[in-house]
């Protein structure tokens, strides 16, 4: 087993999805605190929602475990925070932005989504596992006909192979630094909103929301420090979001 800056790694060829292997091994009662799963491929990877995610082999398909209890005021906007690292550390490649709350754009196209499941007893959260799925080196030929339009890859942006390793290591120290956040090991040293307004793929943009079957329109203008979306509506009322699904408002022709 690989060991990266504390983060045990466990590397498979093919699998169902590695959210489900993590829960497996949750489920088994091993101690796999710090543990990350990868594989080369899924043939079952999901996103919220129980949506399809499709993982041909070229993209990383990651799970990491944290399992110590963790209180819920600690866990709020992770997504977030895992995404703007992500951009951040990515943007030595190419300039990406999030998509409130897990998406990974480059333009309008989605590069990468994040998933986060936790399970709970009574009120604590005891486990968290991480889900990051992150198309590296597939060409837009390997995107299923229903998400050509919609996603990319760092590959087919770039026009060339990215070190897939060099990509890897630094993820998964990634995780290990939010990790020792959520431990009380490290310290935030910044905020959320600092970032934001350079991160956000619809910061000062004409944005529509979904939540719960209402759509609601208004204008991103930040995220609070717990990693809720700030909307001002038509009204000039400020209204926050901690869930939805957020995307542009396009101009009708
Ligand atoms: C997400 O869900 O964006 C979270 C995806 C997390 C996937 C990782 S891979 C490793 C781990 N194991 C798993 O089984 N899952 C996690 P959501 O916001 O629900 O977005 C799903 C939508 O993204 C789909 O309905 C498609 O429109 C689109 N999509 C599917 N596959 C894609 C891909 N490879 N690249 C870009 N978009 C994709």
């Amino acid at each position: 087993m690989k060991e990266i800056s504390g983060m045990k790694v466990i590397e498979y060829e093919t699998v169902e999805s590695t959210q489900k292997v993590a829960r497996g091994l949750l489920a088994q009662g091993i101690n796999c605190h710090r543990v990350v799963i990868i594989a080369r491929e899924q043939d079952g990877g999901f996103g919220r929602l129980n949506r399809k995610w499709h993982s041909p082999e070229g993209g990383l398909w990651l799970s990491a475990i944290f399992q110590k209890p963790i209180s819920i005021q600690k866990l709020r906007g992770y997504s977030v925070k895992y995404g703007i690292h992500l951009a951040d550390f990515l943007k030595d490649y190419i300039e990406l932005k999030v998509r409130w709350p897990n998406d990974l754009m480059i333009d309008d196209k989605k590069v990468g989504g994040i998933l986060t499941e936790i399970s709970s007893i009574d009120g604590k959260i005891n486990h968290l596992i991480v889900g990051l799925g992150l198309n590296i080196n597939i060409s837009r030929n390997d995107f299923p006909e229903e998400i050509a339009n919609l996603a990319t890859s760092l590959s087919e942006e770039l026009n060339k192979q990215v070190d897939f390793e060099e990509v890897v290591q630094n993820i998964i120290e990634i995780h290990s630094v939010l990790f020792s956040i959520l431990e009380d090991k490290k310290r935030t040293k910044t905020s959320l909103s600092n970032f934001w307004q350079k991160l956000s793929y619809t910061y000062n943009k004409q944005v529509e929301i979904n939540v719960d079957d209402k759509t609601i329109l208004g204008k991103e203008i930040g995220i609070t420090d717990h990693g809720e979306l700030i909307l001002e509506l038509k009204s000039g009322e400020e209204e926050i979001f901690s869930l939805g699904e957020v995307n542009l408002l396009r101009k009708r022709e």
